[in-house]
């Protein structure tokens, strides 16, 4: 059986807005994330703009990693990381979106990040915008809707390239880009902020401002490609696609059907074109149906052409099931929507838990895009306890990743590319569809409660030890 390369980047991911805090700190602007609630399983998070700033905690004060860095990349270190997926703050380099000049003390804190990275030879994977883009971007323009977004977006990418150049060669220019499509985005209905930040809670669900919005970040994407290979051809780019695995409840065709459309939709449209530079027919047709225009012009369509980036890659946490039928467990009670599978047990969160599913998806986007592979979130959300001596127990999350793991290597086996594994929350950090803390990824402990309230001490947990064993055998002691 084939193994893992052996320059393998194994290691672990997080984002800015859940684990820095610091949130007004060195100069930093306010982010739409810092004004998202706590939430919970059963309560959305809500944009508010003027509550009691302990409901904010979330990113305000997260895990505190912006004065615990050192600490946190060492814990990396000892675990044995080759790379660290981490994100970029927009609202620390430019505060206010519009500044005309960096905020210098921004640029200097991710200096500090990188060559602490540097010094223990893990390779940073940066995701240039995960989440968080400044407050005034969404208040003043209205956010992605408005191609304004595209030059403020490719001037701070650009800052990024010219200040880290020597730091970072792997680049993401949009976490989970197609998050724009999910349902759990439809602010309209009251629901949590969506992944690129797009809307306000107040707005009304647009389709069109929402594919418009998500047509300028791929524009912007090509743009910020285009002028990063200028600075340094070394530079890899990577999509990054929440990959929503679907399987058809039934062999009726009806559902097979359904199936095979919602992944050329969802799944497929932004790794299209983002990686072979142009709209696949499907969504093209389908926008025309349902009347969204995205109003592409001739120039636009050559940058997309030419900005397209070099390697896939993707988060995967679950399938999900569909149907045109109906049945009588209708929901699985997740955000991404789907019929309970009765052929797979769920997480706490009822996310449905799917090694195999890991390795039919490496298999498809593989064969569909034949670039290097890799997967850049990947884990299980548990509520994790602390015994009186320290330690935590966690066999559930190792045997989550050994299955996971497993299945890639045979993934690998049958000739895929897969350059690289970062298991999401690699120490735990709040979590984004609830924004609490409960919910726990961590191969690292980090005391801190729903409230935000604790001593943030880190603590090693029973996988902690086991991943490293993984990462020191490059992934052949499971
Ligand atoms: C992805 C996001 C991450 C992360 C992960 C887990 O969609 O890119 O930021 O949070 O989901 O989700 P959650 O935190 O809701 O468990």
């Amino acid at each position: 059986m084939k193994s893992f390369r052996k320059d393998f980047l194994w290691g672990g991911a997080t984002a800015a807005n859940q684990v820095e805090g610091a949130y007004r700190e060195g100069g930093k602007g306010v982010s739409v994330a810092d004004v998202v609630t706590v939430g919970s399983h059963t309560q959305p998070r809500r944009i508010s703009l003027d509550l009691d700033p302990q409901y904010y905690y979330p990113s305000h004060q997260a895990i505190d990693h912006y004065h615990h860095y050192k600490e946190d990349i060492a814990l990396f270190a000892e675990m044995g990381f080759k790379a660290y997926r981490m994100s970029i703050s927009w609202s620390r380099i430019f505060p206010d979106a519009d500044n005309e000049t960096p905020n210098e003390e921004g640029l200097a804190f991710y200096d500090g990040v990188f060559q602490e990275l540097q010094k223990y030879g893990i390779e940073p994977v940066v995701t240039i915008s995960h989440g968080d883009i400044p407050l005034a971007l969404g208040t003043r323009y209205g956010g992605w809707p408005n191609k304004k977004a595209i030059d403020l977006y490719v001037k701070y990418a650009v800052t990024l390239f010219e200040r880290y150049k020597d730091y970072v060669r792997y680049w993401i220019p949009f976490n989970e880009i197609n998050d724009i499509f999910l349902p759990m985005s439809s602010l309209g209905q009251g629901a949590m902020l969506d992944e690129q930040s797009v809307y306000f809670t107040e707005q009304a669900d647009r389709p069109e401002a929402r594919m418009n919005a998500l047509n300028n970040m791929m524009i912007a994407s090509a743009k910020a490609v285009i002028a990063g290979r200028e600075i340094n051809p070394a530079f890899h780019f990577g999509t990054m696609i929440c990959h929503i695995t679907r399987y058809p409840r039934t062999c009726h065709p009806d559902d097979v059907l359904l199936v095979l459309e919602d992944d050329l939709y969802f799944n497929n449209t932004c790794a299209d074109v983002m990686l072979k530079g142009e709209y696949p027919f499907y969504t093209l047709n389908r926008f025309e149906k349902e009347g969204i225009q995205i109003g592409l012009s001739e120039e636009e369509k050559a940058i997309l052409k030419e900005g397209v980036c070099d390697y896939y890659t993707f988060s995967y946490y679950q399938s999900i099931s569909e149907s045109t039928l109906t049945f009588e467990d209708q929901t699985s009670g997740n955000i991404m929507g789907g019929i309970k599978n009765p052929y797979l047990k769920e997480t706490e969160w009822n996310w449905p838990i799917d090694p195999v599913g890991l390795r039919y998806t490496l298999l498809k986007v593989y064969d569909r895009y034949r670039v290097p592979v890799m997967i850049t979130e990947n884990g299980i959300g548990c509520v994790d306890r602390m015994e009186e001596d320290g330690s935590v127990h966690d066999p559930y999350r190792i045997a989550y990743l050994r299955d996971h793991i497993t299945e890639m290597r045979k993934a690998v086996d049958e000739g895929v590319d897969l350059i690289g594994y970062t298991a999401w929350g690699c120490i735990d950090l709040v979590s984004v569809s609830t924004g609490e803390m409960k919910k726990r990824y961590g191969f690292i402990y980090v005391d801190c409660d729903d409230q935000g309230k604790g001593t943030q001490i880190r603590s090693r947990k029973d996988s902690f030890y086991w991943y490293k064993k993984v990462i020191a055998s490059n992934g052949e002691d499971l």
